[in-house]
């Protein structure tokens, strides 16, 4: 097996692969087994044939599946998707909600070598375009429609706006999307073909970033380093085979797929149940009903379960533990959890460029409660430097215990974007690490606590906001002359988003529901609309010349400050 793997595309590599000597070490070390995710799969099914491995319910019909059941529509639905013409290397766009079917899609995909590219099911137009030419995507599988919003004729639109989509496939759930022209996921169903092991050290799938600049940029995981995440994931949070994960977040997001989420918990030979909504009522139901052990929520979702719990006629007695995190679980929240629900807390740093970090079940609750956790494997490199100046950085170390930017590398942290040459010259040192763009402390014990940001980004309750995005949607209203996008503090959400706009002269009748309205109309995930809009004359000129964006931002977040 080669090292790095490095097919050239315009725009760059598909994978910026670790440096073969590194490459040896992870190996050597145990880390990376040399297995694709359809090899894991058939030793999972032949370890627990008869234990559930799936359960969940697609329109008004409930599934459940086993391992040796999993394993076989995987196999079916690898053939099918190789009788359409799906190819290794090629990348299909995955958009579907918490349905069971997401599993053997996803699992199928990998025995096939194609690679699922994952957008969530809040995204729309712009995103699942930019991310489908980005990606050269040859399909598109979605679901019919999903919270009265018709996923199917999203797809087709996609396809259309896409020249390399060749097909769009949809599981027809009978919410009534568009099916027409689409082939149905149903009709996916072969014999078994013999196909060839996808190279465990090649592109299993594409994870979405959260982004800073821009749209989302596609982040390529590998079969050797995804699987290493998901093993120890598994094993740091404590699932056994009598265990009950509860995916309550959209599954295709890294947390719930892989912290230690449905991947975890099919590794440990455990259930999952994929949750339609995390809504408490909800999710409450099923933990009761499917004896839940373990699910993974943001913190505005925790909170509100918190408040729940005290007046639900549902037994969660089964839950042992919840795992906090995609957002900062300030301490106060920390300690209300694990009394409210009658669990472990254990919080989660983590980013689907890699590193992932835990507080472990054994820490003493203090450092569960004060710290966002510490990284998984011994081989996490972790530096924290001086934040000063992002755009000429000097990396030079803080002194310990004292907040600096975040730099990692490691066994399952990438080295580069997918076809990013440009972007990955500045989001990568020259030595490999990741400017992960959290400000953070890290204490004697090695955990780290996550104080702040250095990159541009709003963090709105776990979904994460590129305030030049949002912008660029704002300027292209024929009224608007300037915006600038920020976060401001909020009691639920942590965060939310206010844009401040400026018209062009004489458009007087430019206002906040109306910029909401053209900018959801452009095709947006709803979590980008700008919570709050503010039309003001002009903005405050910062300093002489010329003003960033950065630095406009800068003042208008302290102006912001001092006004509370
Ligand atoms: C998770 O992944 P992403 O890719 O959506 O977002 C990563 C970013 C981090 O760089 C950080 O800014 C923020 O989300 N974040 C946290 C956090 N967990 C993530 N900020 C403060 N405290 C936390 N506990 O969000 C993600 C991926 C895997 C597991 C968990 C979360």
């Amino acid at each position: 097996m080669t090292g790095a793997v490095t097919a050239q595309a315009p725009g760059g590599d598909e994978l910026v692969g670790w440096p073969p000597e590194v490459a040896a070490r992870y190996r050597a070390a145990g880390y990376w087994h040399g297995r694709s995710f359809g090899t894991w799969l058939s030793l999972l099914a032949a370890a627990h044939p008869g234990r559930t491995a799936v359960v969940g319910r697609t329109g008004d019909v409930e599934h459940r599946w086993t391992f040796a059941e999993l394993d076989r529509r995987a196999h079916r639905l690898a053939a099918g998707l190789h009788g359409l013409g799906v190819r290794p290397g090629e990348n299909v766009l995955l958009q579907l909600p918490n349905v069971p079917e997401f599993v053997p899609v996803v699992l199928a995909l990998f025995r096939v070598g194609a690679r699922p590219v994952f957008a969530l099911p809040a995204h729309r137009d712009t995103e699942l375009r930019h991310v489908a030419q980005w990606s050269q995507a040859t399909a598109v599988l979605t679901v019919d429609a999903h919270a009265r919003f018709d996923h199917g004729a999203l797809a087709r639109r996609t396809a259309d706006a896409t020249g390399s989509v060749r097909e769009v496939i949809v599981l027809d759930t009978g919410a009534g999307g568009t099916t027409a022209g689409a082939v149905p996921l149903a009709g996916l169903d072969a014999d078994p073909v013999e196909l060839p092991d996808p190279d465990p050290e090649g592109v299993a799938f594409l994870q979405l970033s959260g982004g800073s600049t821009g749209l989302p940029k596609l982040i390529p995981r590998t079969h050797d380093d995804y699987l290493y995440s998901v093993r120890e994931s598994a094993r740091i949070c404590g699932l056994r085979p009598d265990g009950v994960y509860l995916a309550a977040l959209p599954a295709a997001h890294n947390f719930p797929l892989s912290s230690p989420g449905v991947l975890g918990a099919l590794h440990a030979g455990a259930a999952s149940v994929l949750a339609p909504s995390p809504d408490p009522a909800t999710a409450f139901a099923l933990i009761a009903r499917e004896r839940v052990t373990i699910t993974g929520l943001v913190p505005p979702l925790a909170a509100a379960w918190a408040d729940a719990a005290a007046r639900t006629p549902h037994d969660l007695s089964s839950l042992e533990v919840v795992l906090v995190g995609g957002a900062k679980c300030g301490p106060e929240l920390a300690g209300r959890i694990g009394p409210a629900l009658g669990v472990r807390l254990q919080q989660v740093f983590g980013m689907a460029e890699g590193l992932v970090n835990y507080t472990r079940l054994d820490d003493p609750d203090e450092l569960v409660c004060t710290t966002q956790g510490r990284p998984i494997s011994p081989d996490d490199e972790v530096r924290v430097v001086d934040p000063d100046d992002p755009a000429a950085p000097s990396d030079s170390e803080v002194q310990p215990g004292r907040a600096g930017a975040l730099l990692t590398r490691g066994p399952y942290t990438i080295r580069g974007y997918y076809r990013a040459a440009e972007h990955n010259a500045t989001a990568f040192t020259e030595d490999g690490f990741y400017r992960t763009g959290d400000l953070v402390r890290r204490t004697p014990t090695g955990h780290l606590e996550v104080v702040g940001r250095v990159k541009e980004q709003v963090n709105r309750g776990g979904e994460k906001v590129a305030p030049t995005e949002v912008e660029d949607h704002l300027m292209a209203h024929a009224d608007v002359l300037d915006a600038a996008v920020i976060g401001v503090p909020d009691s639920y959400l942590g965060e939310r988003t206010c844009a401040y706009v400026v018209p062009r002269p004489g458009a007087e009748a430019l206002t906040g529901s109306v910029l909401r309205r053209f900018v959801r109309e452009r095709g947006v995930a709803a979590f980008k609309v700008p919570d709050l809009i503010e039309i003001v004359p002009d903005f405050p000129v910062t300093g002489v010349g010329k003003t960033s964006k950065r630095e406009l931002r800068d003042a208008l977040r302290a102006r912001a400050t001092e006004e509370r």
